[in-house]
């Protein structure tokens, strides 16, 4: 039997690849006839690079031994015929685990040692330096072979107190939440800080990551866990046991690390198995399941309905001994239900709405530039046309005009020139202000308000005060792109009544749109400035790690937000280069076919056939193109989704453009495949 994750997770990955395949149609088709700008053909590697490669990382956080490795193999691994994560009664996960594929990576695991974090570097950092990672090949045609290695996320070794400080593991202020000491006075510290299992297993190339992590205990938790990987995640699933209910310190990891804003978030209440009794009826055990949940809900604030009642033991055996009765009863198909339904239509429909929207746009800027041909085309029929019948001093007169239109034309370049220049000036500035050194001297500035004493208050405030900084640089950047927008919109009129250019200015782009994202952040990061996080702020190396994984959050944002103005920007100038090239194209061709005519009597006939074949050829490509955004609009067009076997239809702007072109009812002429100004 196919897991229902996984098979939910199988059509949202041929999803992909359709959706991937119709675009991939759509950049051909444009490169073939020499209509595709730079501008897009980046968008179109950005967006194939996502439906392709889009991670979605599912994160399991718990205190220890409430069966976060026991469920993952559940959900994810029973394929395997065997336990694959390591998971047994007391501590056994160590460290960090993620699950992924990278085709580019070895197949195998990878260990990062406990050590490294005696040093500042962050885990990002290490994630680009192969040599710092221990390796181990997996065997993936021997399962037991694989375990075994598996097994490595459960080593650990005894250090002295001192040790265990400097590493993290010990506090003498919060002896509390100190690990035990062993007899001979030493501490157990995990050998490794972090794990990577690279794995072609059919889930993880769908792009699935899953993070399982170690009992989340007060002290000792990787500050790169807690605030660089749970906040990522997409979704978290946090676990209870049945057995104990939620205990003070699940109460703790909830309220520190699970209250924040993840995607979604899934409370399964573990080890229903535990609960029956001999001495009690199925509908008593029922009762007291249901009981349960109701409280757990309560306590943890958060709708009933929201609590998952399973059991991850039974529903692994289950799988692995076909055993349909006992999956049934292990209840971990509903959990697994609503987990699919909560995480993949919305991926789905993020995708599909970015992947729609670019292609509109792409097909709305070709529209217009045969909308530009067929003018043109119009244009020269018009004139071959009014030749007929004229003498050879008629034609040279002709060509004369040709020349001198030809000439007076190209007094646009050095308006083009200037308005390039201001152009690229704006943006150059505004990029500046984006860039990761400006983020770098942002953050240095609350390092040097906070000096080298981190108090909690002090500290939240200068770094509410940060944020607030970067909200501004980003409405400066809004501001400073709506300025450019107005500049364009200004100069395209002007080049559009003096030079005869058809072009327009986008509408404008929003970027005050990822104000979320950084807000996002500054709760996440907030919640460890706290009061009751004092204490992380003292261990050794925290500060430096905590702005580093700052600055690797934020420059995602900035980043974004660059990459979305330069696309912008080059979309918005590519249709001057094209328009300025099919302009000069069609001077030239003008000129060559008067010369003809000039030279031949029988001429003119030929080219005025030859003007109607190459607009009968614009009109193909428009119908063409329109095909394949009605293939596109199938699968990633949001509004018919409902109802798929609803046709998109054309966009306003395409349906204005087209119909002018009809009215003018003429030609033009487009550039055979391949060939280039
Ligand atoms: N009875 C019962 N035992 C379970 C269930 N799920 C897990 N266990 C057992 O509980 C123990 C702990 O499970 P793990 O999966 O190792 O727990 P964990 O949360 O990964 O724990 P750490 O790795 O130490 O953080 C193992 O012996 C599991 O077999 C369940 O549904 N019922
Ligand atoms: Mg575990």
């Amino acid at each position: 039997m196919k897991p229902t994750f996984a098979s939910h997770l199988d059509a949202f990955g041929q999803w992909r690849l359709e959706t991937d395949a119709r675009l991939a149609a759509l950049a051909r088709f444009a490169r073939e006839h020499d209509l595709l700008d730079d501008g897009s053909a980046e968008w179109f590697e950005a967006m194939r690079r996502r439906l392709s490669g889009e991670k979605l990382m599912v994160a399991f956080v718990a205190e220890f031994s409430r069966g976060k490795s026991e469920l993952i193999n559940a959900i994810f691994f029973s394929d395997k015929g065997r336990r694959m994560m390591p998971a047994s009664a007391g501590r056994t996960t160590m460290c960090p685990v993620e699950l992924g594929y990278d085709a580019e990576d070895p197949v195998g695991l990878s260990l990062l040692p406990i050590e490294t974090r005696l040093e500042a570097t962050s885990l990002a950092e290490y994630r680009v330096q192969p040599q710092a990672w221990t390796w181990h090949v997996l065997d993936l045609a021997n399962p037991d072979e694989m375990a075994k290695a598996l097994a490595e996320v459960m080593r650990t070794r005894m250090v002295s107190p001192e040790e265990a400080t400097a590493l993290g593991f010990w506090d003498a202020e919060r002896p509390a939440d100190n690990p035990p000491l062993s007899a001979d006075g030493q501490v157990e510290v995990p050998v490794w800080r972090h794990a990577r299992i690279n794995l072609p297993h059919p889930l993880l190339k769908r792009g699935l990551v899953v993070l399982d992590t170690p009992g989340l205990n007060a002290i000792g938790t990787e500050p790169e866990l807690t605030l660089g990987l749970l906040p990522q995640a997409h979704a978290t699933v946090f676990i209870l046991g049945a057995d104990t209910g939620v205990t003070k310190s699940d109460l703790d990891i909830w309220r520190d690390h699970l209250s924040g804003p993840a995607l979604a978030r899934y409370v399964v209440l573990n080890k229903i198995d535990t609960l029956a009794d001999p001495l009690s009826t199925p509908e008593q055990v029922q009762q007291v399941i249901t009981r349960q949940c109701a409280s757990v809900a309560q306590t943890l604030e958060i709708p009933t309905e929201n609590v998952f009642p399973i059991s991850a033991r039974q529903a692994l055996a289950a799988r692995l001994t076909g055993d349909a009765q006992g999956l049934v009863q292990s209840r971990l198909e509903s959990f697994e239900h609503a987990l699919s339904e909560g995480l993949l239509p919305r991926r789905r429909d993020n995708l599909a709405q970015a992947s729609w929207s670019g292609a509109q746009q792409f097909q709305q800027q070709l529209t217009r530039r045969f909308g530009e041909m067929r003018r043109l085309h119009a244009d020269q029929l018009h004139e071959l046309r009014g030749l007929r019948g004229k003498s050879s001093g008629k034609v040279q007169l002709m060509i004369q005009r040709v020349q001198a239109e030809a000439a007076e034309f190209e007094q646009c370049t050095a308006r083009l020139h200037a308005m390039r220049s201001i152009h690229a000036r704006m943006l150059r500035s505004m990029l500046h202000d984006l860039s990761s050194e400006r983020l770098r001297q942002e953050v240095d500035v609350l390092q040097q308000v906070l000096g080298g004493s981190w108090l909690p208050l002090g500290a939240r405030k200068a770094f509410v005060d940060l944020c607030a900084r970067l909200r501004e640089l980003i409405e400066q950047a809004q501001q400073r792109n709506d300025e450019i927008h107005a500049m364009l919109v200004a100069s395209f009129s002007r080049l559009n009544a003096e030079f005869g250019f058809s072009l327009v200015a986008d509408v404008p782009l929003d970027v005050r749109k990822y104000t979320d994202d950084l807000n996002l952040i500054e709760r996440n990061y907030v919640q460890y400035l706290g009061l009751s996080q004092a204490f992380r702020l003292a261990q050794p190396g925290f500060q430096e790690q905590f702005r580093r994984m700052l600055i690797s959050r934020l420059r995602v944002v900035f980043e974004t937000i660059s990459n979305d103005i330069e696309l912008w920007n080059k979309t918005a100038s590519a249709q001057v280069d094209s328009q300025l090239r099919e302009r000069r194209r069609n001077f030239k061709r003008r000129y060559e076919s008067l010369d003809r005519i000039q030279s031949a009597s029988n001429e003119l006939d030929t080219r005025l056939q030859e003007v109607q074949a190459q607009d009968e050829r614009v009109l193909q490509l428009q119908t063409r193109l329109q095909t394949l955004m009605d293939q596109l609009g199938e699968m990633a067009d949001p509004s018919a989704q409902a109802d798929v076997a609803q046709v998109p239809q054309p966009s306003a702007a395409a349906i204005e453009a087209l119909s002018l072109d009809l009215n003018l009812g003429q030609v033009s002429d487009v550039p055979a495949a391949g060939e280039t100004a």
